[in-house]
């Protein structure tokens, strides 16, 4: 039996799912061990952070389903697999129960969980090669979440990580994503189409779903509707996505409720297309995420 420091506590959420509380002094996360899946983020006085879809779908299993909503882990490929159309999309970590490894209190009252996750039978049967993941999320005023992989097997690691984190927002139709001038982008709403950002920030007016390679830039999400700004910083990660299905879309994804659409942006933070990892025999790569919120 963990023993855990104030604050935190292990509970049966929806769906019955496992979920690790993280109530720290100026903000609370919330994790699913299914997926290692960050579901809430609210710093104390303030908005949830991250949109969770009305229809999530929150089942475990070998595999269980993705969650919707929060920041889905992507590993070890990013959107679908090249060459294998049965794969699942975005990899298998967001599909397996992770173990929660240690919770500890750190400075200013902040609470750091970290998961683990390692190849297994069923991984290898879609994946041939070994890895060993950890997922470290550290919530107070602001949540860090950093995701390790570790090349386990004998032979090279080529692989893609993703931190696909949904974001709230008042109306993504009044929203401003600013880090991402004169920045490249593949465009997958035009067959991959490889673009240069304007000078001017990200606006959405339709379907957005564009990859930003070569980029470790932080981006601010400018949402005035809730005069609120949502800051997102990096490190080990040269590549950007944004995402928003827009009407049509949404409609088609049977987990996503059909005005979710309006409400979300996804801001992930990854190392994906010309940005993917080969990582050594035994080489480890970290990727971090930082969110924080400030007046917009
Ligand atoms: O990150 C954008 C994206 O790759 C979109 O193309 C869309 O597929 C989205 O991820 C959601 O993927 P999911 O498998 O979670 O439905």
């Amino acid at each position: 039996m963990k023993v855990f420091p104030a604050g935190a506590r292990l509970e049966r959420g929806a769906g019955g799912l496992e979920r690790l509380v993280l109530a720290a002094q100026a903000g609370e996360a919330h994790v699913y061990t299914h997926g290692a899946h960050v579901a809430h983020f609210q710093p104390v006085g303030g908005r949830p952070v991250l949109m969770m879809s009305s229809r999530a779908q929150l089942e475990a299993g070998v595999p269980g389903k993705p969650i919707r909503g929060g920041v889905p882990i992507c590993f070890p490929w990013f959107g679908a697999r090249a060459g294998d159309a049965q794969a699942p999309m975005h990899g298998v970590a967001r599909l397996l129960t992770w173990d929660v490894e240690s919770v500890t209190q750190e400075d200013q009252g902040r609470l750091r969980a970290v998961f683990a996750l390692t190849s297994n039978d069923y991984t290898r049967g879609i994946f041939p090669q070994d890895f060993a993941l950890r997922h470290t999320v550290t919530v107070g005023d602001s949540l860090e979440m950093a995701l390790t992989a570790r090349n386990t097997s004998a032979t090279e690691l080529d692989c893609e990580m993703a931190l696909h984190s949904y974001f709230a927002v008042s109306d993504v139709r009044q929203v401003a994503i600013r880090g991402l001038e004169r920045a490249t982008y593949l465009d997958k709403t035009d067959a991959w189409a490889r673009k240069t950002a304007g000078n001017d920030p990200v606006v959405l007016a339709d379907e957005t779903d564009r990859v930003f390679v070569g980029t470790q830039s932080t981006v601010t999400l400018a949402d005035p509707g809730w005069q609120r700004r949502i800051v997102v910083g990096k490190s080990g990660s040269n590549t950007t996505v944004v995402w928003n299905p827009w009407i049509e879309k949404a409609r088609a994804i049977a987990d996503l409720g059909d005005d979710d659409w309006k409400g979300m942006v996804c801001i992930e933070t990854a190392n994906a297309a010309d940005n993917a990892l080969a990582l050594a025999p035994g080489a480890v790569h970290t990727m971090v995420a930082t969110i924080s919120v400030g007046r917009e």
